[in-house]
């Protein structure tokens, strides 16, 4: 599918510091060594509602790390999918009256719009989950081939049994998959399971619903097994790491893990698995299902400048969990009044310090609010807080706006 355009993104001429980022499945902060092409995937939208400022958090925040592998001077290719056919999409076509083909191309580009608003820079591929059927149908059959799947009514469900490594990409016991499993498209009660946490690859054709034909009779692809099959067709295995919101840590990226290794024995999907902190608005985690939502789309259409939507997101380490407030939106739209205002002087404070500290910043953990630290006190420092403005270096704007353009997409 179509992706959308990035904005170019400036050459630095001294390359950053090696990347290194927090990997849930150890716990720790791990350092990226990409052979060749750096390679990212990023688990996309489902497309029946307009992007949210939690999924512009979780974008922006893998923006930072493609980034910043480019700022160390690698390539990167990076996958990012749309789950453009899955329960909740229909659900709400059905409860709108609109044809869910419909729903999931309209808001797939707002979404693309709203992406190229925030400067996020385009994914290479940019796949569809009908798109990937054939994908998904292989990948079942492998699955199959390893005795790892199993027929409930048309249905087919994978076990979790048959992955040796099942449960390292979360780190959670039974008892706490089996709570959260219901609440995230699991169904641990269905009669004939083998495991209550099996999860389906084929979802048989249900009445009104839309199937594809397959081996195993007409049906559609279960949403784990999509990111499996996307991932793996357009990255390889042990990829440097797989990104999306905390909500997918299970079971989403641990279904989609397993799948994966249980194609191909002793190899692992990603390297490193990361995730976003969860955005809260009016004190509960913003959710399409809630609808306790601030789109992206109607601060655009009200004139807000994209770049104080990014502002506000940067100023929020990535893996925290925050509310979303206004006020943090016009605090925002003033700092860049007073970013603008120092840039314009061309001259300023020592620009070579802050560099380095940007630089360092993101490359640590990807830590967006210590990289903007910086800038404000250069600009604090520009601007003179008592009147006694230090423009001792004669080049700081021409150094620092393509190192924010670049390591922390504000074009100002
Ligand atoms: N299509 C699947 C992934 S394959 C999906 O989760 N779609 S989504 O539209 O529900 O979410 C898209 C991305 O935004 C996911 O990475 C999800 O983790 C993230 N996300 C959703 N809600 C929030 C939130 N409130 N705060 C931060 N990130 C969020
Ligand atoms: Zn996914």
């Amino acid at each position: 599918m179509r992706s959308w355009s990035s904005p170019d993104v400036p050459v630095l001429p001294a390359g950053g510091p090696v990347v290194r980022v927090h990997d849930t499945a150890t716990g720790e902060l791990v350092e990226t060594r990409p052979e060749g092409p750096a390679r990212l995937y990023v688990c996309g939208i489902t497309p029946y509602d307009a992007t949210h400022m939690g999924h512009a958090a979780t974008y922006v925040a893998f923006d930072l790390l493609n980034r910043a592998w480019r700022s160390a001077g690698h390539e990167v290719r990076y996958v990012q999918n749309v789950t453009d056919v899955d329960d909740p999409l229909l659900e709400r076509a059905t409860r709108v009256g609109v044809d869910w083909v419909e729903l999931a191309e309209r808001e797939t580009e707002l979404f693309r719009h709203d992406m190229e608003a925030l400067r996020v820079l385009a994914p290479d591929h940019y796949i569809g989950a009908v798109e990937s059927i054939p994908l998904v149908i292989d990948l079942i059959q492998r699955l199959q081939e390893a005795g790892a799947v199993y027929q409930v009514e048309t249905d087919l469900y994978f076990s979790v049994t048959a992955d040796p490594a099942f449960g390292d990409v979360s780190g959670w016991d039974r008892e706490t998959m089996l709570r959260v499993f219901p609440d995230r498209g699991g169904d641990p009660d269905r009669p004939g399971k083998k495991d209550p946490l099996d999860c389906i690859v084929w979802r048989g054709e249900r009445d009104g619903e839309p199937a594809w034909d397959s081996p195993f009779g007409p049906g559609r692809p279960g949403w784990h097994i999509e990111c499996s099959a996307i991932a793996l067709e357009h990255l390889g295995s042990a990829f440097d790491v797989q990104g999306g919101g905390s909500d997918l840590v299970f079971p989403h990226h641990e279904m989609s893990a397993g799948h994966a290794q249980v194609a191909s024995p002793g190899e692992r999907l990603a390297r490193a698995y990361a995730h976003a902190g969860m955005v809260a608005y009016d004190g509960e985690k913003m959710s399409k299902s809630k609808g306790n939502l601030v789109f992206v789309s109607a601060l655009r259409n009200s004139d807000v400048d994209p770049m104080a939507i990014r502002l506000v997101l940067l100023r929020h380490h990535y893996r925290s969990d925050w509310e979303w407030t206004d006020a943090q939106l016009w605090d925002a739209v003033d700092t860049l009044d007073s970013w603008r205002k120092a840039f314009s002087l061309g001259a300023g404070a020592p620009s070579g310090p802050v560099v380095e500290a940007v630089l360092a910043a993101l490359a640590d953990d990807l830590d967006a609010p210590t990289a903007v630290a910086a800038v404000e006190a250069w600009v604090a420092a520009t601007l003179g807080d008592h009147g006694l403005a230090d423009t001792s270096d004669r080049d700081a704007a021409a150094t620092l706006l393509p190192v924010l353009d670049a390591a922390l997409g504000l074009a100002l």
